[in-house]
């Protein structure tokens, strides 16, 4: 038996804890117990005072004042955690925006006739965003719209000076704040690469200044970046409508051929959703003895085809594998972002195929298998047929598949909300105005086994619900709560009575799963319909943001951009920035004063609703609306 935690302190999910019970006897190493190796974790690293910018160190700062307080450069602890800071902001926003890249190369290809598996499939959305850029769509195809639009997006990351379009969605009065602070961004590649410079050796040295261009970069993420990644994924892919799957490992299948699609980027799972349809590949399946073949997701690449097309989603980050340990999946396709290279030596013991399809993600014991738009469809279905010509590999005697799968309604995009109320975002103001629904929390982020899987997330919703708070969510968040069967109608019953009505008189349940992290756009573009609606900006409605379990550099660009939308935002693991007591005050209190928001930090879930209800009071008040 291993020492550590048991498996009910690590999460509180039932299929997970089954499936760690189950790596336990087959000894198997999981996150968790790579998480318990590293202890203690290195305290300089937890306080951010750590620096490697230059080759006079590494320098850290002696938290205790009794050794080094400055690094050889004689940058302070205050410097050196903001840098930190900015260039996780950098890799995260550049994470998001590089998906957003090569998603508006898909759109491109396709529109050239040069990507023939892929079509547009929201010509209403196409025309929308032809006309926010001035794009002619009188007499011409949709083709020729898209290639123009195409190319403007494009233009959009290298964008040198003025601002970017999407930033213009913001309410007028946000976009005031931004301008005023000098932070309304230009294009997020040239941001990104002001913040490498900035944190080099000699250049940026005022932790204040370095934050501030920390929010201009992260805004150029979430009103850029990710923006720009779900529009066009939903021009090309559909737009998000409500739809029916379920949820956890027990989507999976004894008798079928299980692919899992991982990662981020929809551009291939789109393909081999459609191919595992294809009619020859189920009769291969079927030769090889399984009844069919099924496709589940994991992580957003699992959300974002679970949003389109309900494919059931096998689980969150921590999940990914554990999936691998049910013995269960012949091909775990991947393709960018919070793919652990553990499922490498993993997939070595099980028959799974571990197959890496981007140019830019390769891992150890990964089959390569890249994917490019010109042969999506063909690469797709060759990855098929390596998972079902794998099938009679499967060793049954280790097939453990837990049993544990939960409903959920998921594909709530922010123009499925709108419909869903009648085209207008009233009878939502409505509810809110009246008291039936206090306010809305975004809940977003990752797990992280610093703190118990799923924890975080399922008791901070519930206690939100239970105010009748409604919430919105993405990412693994979303997932866990479909797993812990919050997104299905029925959980109104767990909400208060005023969200409770609401819910059931419209059919759909207190906590609307808005897609993966890059469409926490979509949560911007709902809090700017509502600003609007009211003439208020963002920062004065009754919202609040939280992302109980992050731990990726990614849900550092969205915290900061949420924030930056002037969105009070409760972090459940602790950020590393406490080295520095300036960044700190910063981050917690002075950045309210420019842009009408904070960061607060609460590990306790419980806590943590109070602190956003209480905020959602306060702004209750300030629109004079009862509490
Ligand atoms: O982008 S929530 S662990 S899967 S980083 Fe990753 Fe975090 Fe999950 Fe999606 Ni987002």
């Amino acid at each position: 038996m291993k020492m550590g935690k048991n498996v009910y302190e690590k999460s509180v999910d039932p299929a997970t804890r089954a499936m760690l019970l189950e790596a336990d006897r087959a000894g198997i190493e999981t996150a968790w117990d790579r998480f318990e190796k590293q202890q203690p974790q290195c305290g300089f690293g937890q306080l951010g005072v750590c620096c490697r910018n230059c080759n006079m160190g590494p320098c850290r700062i002696d938290p205790f004042g009794e050794g080094a307080d400055k690094g050889v450069c004689g940058a302070t602890a205050d410097i050196i955690v903001a840098r930190n800071l900015l260039r996780m902001i950098a890799a995260g926003a550049a994470a998001h925006s590089d998906h957003a890249r090569d998603a508006v190369l898909a759109f491109k290809k396709m529109a050239e006739g040069k990507a023939q598996s892929y079509q547009i499939k929201d010509e209403a959305k196409l025309n929308a965003l032809a006309s926010e850029y001035n794009i002619s769509t009188e007499d011409r195809s949709p083709e020729e719209v898209a290639f123009d639009l195409a190319n403007i997006l494009l233009s959009e990351f290298g964008k040198q000076t003025g601002p970017i379009q999407f930033t213009r969605r913001a309410p007028a009065k946000r976009q005031k704040v931004w301008e005023a602070a000098g932070i309304d961004p230009r294009g997020v590649d040239r941001e990104i690469v002001e913040c490498m410079h900035r944190t080099h050796i000699g250049v940026d040295n005022d932790p204040v200044h370095i934050l501030l261009h920390g929010l201009r970069t992260s805004i150029s993420d979430g009103w850029g970046g990710s923006m720009i990644a779900t529009d066009v994924q939903d021009v090309l892919f559909g737009t998000p409508t409500p739809v029916v799957s379920e949820s956890n490992l027990g989507v999976l299948k004894e008798d079928e051929v299980n692919i899992i699609v991982h990662g981020h980027e929809p551009i291939l799972s789109e393909m081999i959703v459609a191919a595992a349809e294809d009619p020859d590949m189920i009769a291969l399946a079927k030769k090889m003895g399984a009844k069919g073949i099924s496709v589940a997701g994991m992580c957003c690449t699992g959300n974002e085809v679970l949003m389109r097309h309900g494919v059931a989603t096998a689980g969150n980050f921590l999940q990914q594998e554990l999936a691998v340990i049910t013995g269960a999946v012949e091909a775990m396709v991947v393709d960018v972002q919070c793919i652990m290279p553990a499922l490498g030596n993993l997939s070595g013991c099980y028959h799974t195929k571990f197959i890496s399809t981007s140019p830019k993600a390769d891992f150890p014991g990964a089959v390569r298998m890249e994917y490019h738009e010109e042969k999506a469809l063909e690469t797709a279905r060759e990855i098929i047929k390596t998972a079902v010509e794998n099938y009679p590999n499967r060793d049954r005697a280790r097939v453990n598949i837990p049993k544990e799968k939960s409903a959920c309604m998921v594909g709530f995009s922010a123009e499925a909300i709108l419909g869903a109320l009648g085209g207008t975002p009233q009878p939502l103001i409505d509810a809110i105005v009246s008291g039936a629904v206090k306010g809305v929390g975004a809940v977003v982020g990752c797990n992280n086994p610093k703190v118990q899987h799923d924890y975080g997330h399922v008791n901070l919703v519930r206690e939100l619900i239970k105010n009748d708070v409604l919430v919105v969510t993405t990412g693994c968040n979303a997932i866990a709560c479909a797993k812990a069967g919050l997104l299905r109608p029925e959980a109104a019953k767990e909400a208060g009575s005023g969200l409770r009505a609401v819910c059931e008189s419209l059919g759909v349940p207190p906590v609307l799963h808005m897609g993966s992290c890059v469409d926490i756009s979509r949560i911007l573009v709902l809090a700017a319909a509502l600003a609007n609606h009211l003439g208020v900006d963002i920062s004065d409605l009754p919202a609040a943001g939280a992302a109980p379990e992050w731990m990726s550099e990614k849900a550092v660009s969205i915290g900061a951009y949420v924030v930056a939308s002037g969105v009070y935002t409760v972090l459940g693991t602790v950020p590393p920035v406490l080295g520095s007591s300036e960044v700190t005050n910063v981050l917690t209190k002075g950045v309210g004063g420019v842009v009408g928001a904070t960061f607060a930090v609460e590990p306790d879930p419980f806590k943590a609703a109070d602190l956003m209800i209480d905020h959602i009071q306060e702004k209750r008040k300030g629109l004079g609306l009862k509490s």
